[in-house]
């Protein structure tokens, strides 16, 4: 309850930020969007990670309004950028399933678009395997509205959850992230092979593209580049960072 409390706090004083990771290329090296992180700069205790807060967020319902926040600030961040002439593809935020089955969100999506002049394609929600299969149902129809607002679907941590290929034909995301886990002991580890083989595959078959995820070495990049994997985000490239960060590596692309 008291870091419950806090959190409350932090969202009104201003204490949470966003960070940005970004997405390339597997073949070019270009940049196709970027992840947004959040992040608590707790004043006394100092840096505070997701896996910490969020949790808490989502049992007491402050995931809601947290997670609007960032919503919003992402939208306009990804709006200064265009501004500036930074032409990033999209920009990625991670939803949690108390905001997706919320009939609200959708709302919150749209005004946050609208607000930052941001086409709907610009933005993508990223949910988790289990966000999907909470309630298939309701998550189905709020992802339906979204698709026909140009909002494009990744699924987290593929692989990991609880679930079934059946929800992959259901909700046709656009884009699958294949776990950490599958990658870092990648090339080595046959099995782990076999598995982001297979999820490679199983996209291109159904026309989603995948993007794998905690890529720290060359190694991983030059294997999932010969497996197909179109897409790459993690310390090689890139870690979680600041937006003006993000934007001098942009700058330097053009
Ligand atoms: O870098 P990292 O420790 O930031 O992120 C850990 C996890 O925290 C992410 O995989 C993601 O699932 C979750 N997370 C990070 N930012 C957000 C956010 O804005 N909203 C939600 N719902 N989850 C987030
Ligand atoms: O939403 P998701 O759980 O996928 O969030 C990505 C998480 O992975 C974040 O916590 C981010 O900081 C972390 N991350 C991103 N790139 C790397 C990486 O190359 N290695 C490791 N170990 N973690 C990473
Ligand atoms: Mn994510
Ligand atoms: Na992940």
């Amino acid at each position: 309850l008291q870091l419950e409390n806090r959190l409350r706090h932090a969202l009104e004083q201003d204490e949470l930020f966003l960070l940005f990771q970004p997405q390339y290329d597997i073949n070019s090296n270009a940049l196709i969007g970027c992840e947004v992180l959040l992040r608590w700069q707790d004043p006394q205790e100092g840096l505070i990670m997701p896996s910490r807060f969020i949790p808490i967020a989502e049992d007491s319902g402050l995931i809601v309004p947290l997670g609007r926040w960032v919503m919003r600030e992402a939208c306009m961040q990804m709006a200064r950028w265009r501004q500036q002439g930074l032409l990033l593809p999209k920009i990625a935020v991670n939803v949690s399933a108390l905001q997706l089955t919320r009939m609200d969100f959708i709302d919150d999506v749209r005004a946050a678009l609208e607000e930052s002049g941001l086409p709907g394609n610009c933005l993508e929600i990223e949910v988790t395997e289990s966000t999907l299969m909470e309630d298939a149902d309701l998550a189905a129809r709020q992802l339906s509205i979204l698709k026909a607002m140009g909002v494009r679907l990744s699924v987290d941590d593929f692989g990991t959850g609880y679930s079934s290929l059946a929800y992959l034909k259901r909700f046709a995301p656009d884009t699958i992230k294949i776990d950490r886990s599958f990658v870092c002991e990648l090339p080595g580890d046959s099995e782990d092979a076999a598995i982001v083989s297979a999820i490679i595959h199983l996209a291109r078959a159904l026309g989603m593209s995948t993007l794998a995820e905690g890529v720290e070495t060359e190694a991983q990049h030059h294997y999932l580049r010969e497996l197909g994997c179109g897409g790459i985000q993690g310390y090689l490239l890139g870690k979680p960072q600041s937006a003006d960060s993000l934007a001098a590596q942009l700058d330097a692309a053009i």
